[in-house]
């Protein structure tokens, strides 16, 4: 996913540790695994990094880009069918990948939920 430049003028959402696992790609089933992710939401894209020492440093090499989601197209929804997790909110891409991204703390993942969905649904109408 490109267009890492000017990533600090797209930020939406501050970069956070968020429990992170990819379900589906493209339509075809993964095997799960959560893994904690530091997420960044900017203005068409949710980023994922290992760390968030890689965000600054991904965003200084030229060529470099992040993983992401791109959100266009994306439906964001809560979900209690995809894990017996609390707190899971599932992100299915218009590629048909589908995410979740879960944390214990309440609000922590409703900012998420709230502002990853908004950001969808304003793309989408766009
Ligand atoms: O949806 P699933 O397949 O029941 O997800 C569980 C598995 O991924 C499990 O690992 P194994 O593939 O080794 O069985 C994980 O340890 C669980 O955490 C997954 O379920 P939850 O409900 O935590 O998302």
């Amino acid at each position: 996913i490109g267009g890492a430049g000017a990533a600090d003028t797209l930020v939406v959402l501050k970069g956070e540790y968020l429990n992170k696992a990819k379900i589906s790609d493209g339509g075809k089933k993964l095997r799960k695994n959560w893994t904690s992710t530091w997420v960044v939401l900017e203005t068409d894209k949710l980023l994922f990094y290992k760390e968030s020492k890689q965000e600054a440093l991904t965003n200084l090499k030229p060529g470099c880009s992040p993983d992401g989601v791109d959100l266009c197209g994306a439906v964001v929804e809560w979900t209690t069918e995809r894990s017996s997790r609390k707190n899971v909110v599932q992100i299915t891409t218009s590629s048909g990948s589908e995410f979740l991204l879960q944390a214990d703390n309440y609000p922590t993942i409703c900012k998420w939920h709230d502002a990853i969905k908004s950001t969808a649904d304003n793309l989408s109408k766009g």
